[in-house]
């Protein structure tokens, strides 16, 4: 794979990375699933997913798209596509992150318990899958993502523990 694919990937996913790790960062407060148990007796979703949190990383991810449309406007083609864009993975990431806490909860997993795979590939693919309609990049490229999140996202997690902003290094 030439350098400029892998760079196109890492860019192209950006929003998502950032809606991902900022809510560990702005959330808390109230829980999205309101404390509410589902029929199993177990939370919904748990306390790890806040409306701060949701909200917050909806936001940032934007913003990051609307920062790389001004560093590079002829990927998008438009402000609009770009915003567009950003959203839809932003969007993706933190509904593919809230089904993936439903899943860990309904495995009887508690909050903040590492579930290998769900943790990593869930956002990315729910992002890829939202963001669709507007852009897509290449098979090859989307390979490339499924490979390196998972480093990615266990880097991103040491730092979080070591600065502080999480109780658990994953
Ligand atoms: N977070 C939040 N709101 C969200 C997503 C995340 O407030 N919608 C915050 C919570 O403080 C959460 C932290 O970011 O604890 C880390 O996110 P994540 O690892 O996704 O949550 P976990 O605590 O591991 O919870 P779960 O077991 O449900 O995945
Ligand atoms: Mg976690
Ligand atoms: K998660």
């Amino acid at each position: 794979m030439k350098m400029n694919q892998l760079l196109e990937a890492f860019w192209y996913i950006l929003p998502a990375y950032f809606a991902n790790s900022s809510p560990v960062v702005l959330g808390g407060g109230t829980p999205i699933d309101f404390g509410k148990k589902w029929r199993d007796g177990r939370r919904i979703l748990g306390d790890g997913k806040t409306w701060r949190g949701f909200f917050g990383g909806l936001i940032v991810g934007t913003i990051i798209g609307i920062v790389q449309y001004f560093l590079l406007p002829e990927y998008y083609g438009s402000l609009g596509i770009a915003i567009e864009l950003a959203f839809l993975l932003s969007l993706g990431t933190l509904v593919g992150d809230l089904i993936g806490s439903f899943i860990k909860r309904r495995l009887n997993m508690p909050r903040g318990y590492p579930a290998v795979g769900l943790d990593q590939w869930g956002f990315l693919i729910a992002a890829l899958c939202f963001a669709y309609p507007v852009k897509t990049i290449p098979t090859g490229e989307v390979l490339f993502l499924l490979v390196i999140t998972p480093l990615i996202h266990w880097g991103a997690n040491i730092f979080a523990y070591k600065m502080g902003w999480k109780k658990v290094p994953w």
